[in-house]
């Protein structure tokens, strides 16, 4: 008999489940069966929506949101805290009229194990689908605190997270809904791009240190651009540096976030490091998403976390009523801590000292002419995109050594956490531009996909036409939600690696190569000859 039911990332025990008292990640079975517990509750407020034949309320959409983004891989260990926002939903239910409602349904209350039990086609489908919305709801929350939404994509975590419970549904409707989920994504992450160009400017190209000055400093992790603004407003004058850690390192492209003299570098590489570059760190640690690791006692004292994330003894930044957050507890850390007493350099995987960012698609589009007539002229033969996230597995070395091994006239465009396994590289430029270009977090998807268009728009053909191959690493449930939005804009040839996905059945697999032609990646040799010829 298992003690937990969890699948849903790439590090997944044997490949195949994490079942005992603690999964790859450091989740314990207790906090396994809150996470599905409150999925389970969030399942249960869906089809009371849905019973009602209505939308989600504000406060439903939050808790859809936030529930969803809490059980996301690596951002919320903390059972206590996971409980409570199940009694939230669970008074939200109560709160519609939805406990008679659910009485008068053949099931009152949503189980999860009915999932984790069902036929594997279904099972698989279901989770595609519930694991998407759960990338979504990252995208979603980080809008949302910035004052941006989308009724369509709020609306469908009632229509998709219903859908999980219903009994009734076959592949055939299933899989047009793993479709529907991915288009979902493509809004939600439009939305995010226009809340933080919004809110901080387009990003523009940028070469960042990775060389940590003397003196106090912070370092922030995670994906929310507004905790670093205002950590950055807080630490203003206070003789407190900021370093970017892991997916925040594109931050520094933004011109109302670059502008803060303290913003001074890069620190480390990709998240599962963590554990080794924080060893001893003399820094607090800030983590405004995932990935947070179980810390080692080295640093644990030192490590704060906002928002959804949450770990067990770890001091929390709460949000105030307005969105309000109050840092100083970490900047007296910083100050108590006093930093490195002299120039301090973390590495890049490759022994680089510094990293470029900020090739999003207004930059790359602002260059469109030089980027046509070099494809025309045969100056770029054949464009990479090397994406998605890092992780801890050996084979995970593939990204770097395709990279090295792509041939000179050849662009790499990267985005989220995987590029740490390349972007300390000088692989040299084409023209004026740069080989590696960093198109920013995971949710930078939104750029890769609008230079793809465009260049589809240019050469006059469909984006699979395009000498464009996309190289995909995952590892958490943004990327499947990515996965979904490039298959359903009917993107195929993917390579997918390290390993296929735990939660996709072998009939799932089959529409996905017969339909998409996705496939694992295999050697980079075989993989570059297979594309390039
Ligand atoms: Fe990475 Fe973690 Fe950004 Fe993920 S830091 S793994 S796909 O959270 O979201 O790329
Ligand atoms: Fe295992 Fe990943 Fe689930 Fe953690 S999130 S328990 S590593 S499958």
């Amino acid at each position: 008999m298992s003690e937990m039911f969890c699948f849903q990332c790439e590090q997944v025990s044997n490949g195949v489940l994490c079942q005992n008292s603690k999964g790859a990640c450091g989740k314990t079975a207790d906090t396994s069966q809150a996470q599905d517990d409150l999925t389970a509750a969030l399942i249960d407020l869906a089809r009371v929506i849905q019973a009602q034949n209505r939308t989600p309320n504000a406060n439903e959409v939050r808790l859809f949101v936030d529930g969803s983004f809490t059980c996301v891989t690596n951002v919320n260990f903390d059972d206590a805290v996971v409980a409570k926002m199940t009694a939230e939903v669970k008074a939200a239910i109560t709160a519609a009229g939805g406990d008679a409602v659910l009485a008068g349904q053949a099931t009152s209350a949503y189980d999860l194990n009915t999932l984790w039990t069902a036929n594997e086609d279904i099972r698989s489908l279901k989770s595609l689908i519930l694991l998407g919305m759960r990338g979504v709801a990252a995208y979603a929350h980080h809008a949302a605190v910035l004052g941006k939404n989308s009724a369509e994509v709020d609306n469908y975590f009632a229509v998709a997270l219903a859908a999980i419970a219903n009994p009734d549904l076959g592949l055939d409707v299933l899989i047009p809904m793993t479709m529907e989920v991915g288009q979902i994504n493509l809004k939600a992450m439009e939305i995010l791009y226009e809340s933080n160009t919004g809110a901080y400017g387009k990003p523009a190209p940028i070469t960042v240190t990775q060389t940590v000055e003397p003196g106090p400093f912070i370092v922030i992790s995670g994906h929310d651009l507004h905790d670093l603004k205002l950590l950055l407003e807080q630490t203003e004058g206070t003789g407190v540096n900021v370093y970017t850690h892991t997916e925040m390192l594109p931050a520094h492209a933004y011109p109302e976030l670059k502008r803060y003299p303290q913003l001074k570098g890069n620190f480390g590489t990709a998240w599962q490091n963590q554990q080794k570059e924080f060893d001893g760190i003399p820094a607090p640690i800030l983590f405004t998403t995932n990935c947070l690791m179980p810390p080692r006692a080295s640093y644990a004292d030192r490590v704060f976390t906002t928002s959804v994330v949450a770990y067990p003894e770890l001091s929390h930044i709460a949000t105030g009523a307005n969105g309000e957050k109050d840092f100083s507890a970490v900047i007296a850390c910083a100050k108590a801590l006093g930093g490195y007493a002299a120039p301090t350099t973390i590495t890049g995987i490759n022994g680089g000292t510094e990293v470029t960012t900020g090739f999003g698609h207004d930059a790359v589009l602002g260059v469109a002419d030089v980027v046509i007539d070099a494809v025309k002229g045969g100056a770029i033969k054949h464009f990479f995109l090397v994406g998605g996230c890092d992780g801890a597995k050996t084979g995970r070395n593939y990204f770097t050594d395709f990279v090295k091994q792509a041939p000179a006239d050849t662009v790499i465009l990267t985005l989220a956490c995987g590029k740490f396994r390349f972007n300390d590289l000088n692989i040299g430029n084409i023209g004026p531009l740069p080989r590696i270009l960093d198109m920013g977090q995971c949710n930078d998807a939104y750029s890769a996909i609008q230079v793809a268009l465009a260049l589809a728009g240019a050469f006059e053909c469909g984006v699979n036409d395009l000498p464009l191959s996309i190289v995909c690493s995952w590892y958490e449930q943004k990327a499947v939600a990515i996965l979904l939005t490039l298959l359903s804009l009917g993107i195929k040839n993917i390579l997918l690696g390290p390993s296929l996905p735990a939660f996709v059945s072998p009939t799932v697999l089959n529409f996905l190569v017969e339909n998409f032609n996705i496939a694992p990646i295999s050697t980079p040799e075989a993989d570059l000859q297979k594309i390039l010829g």
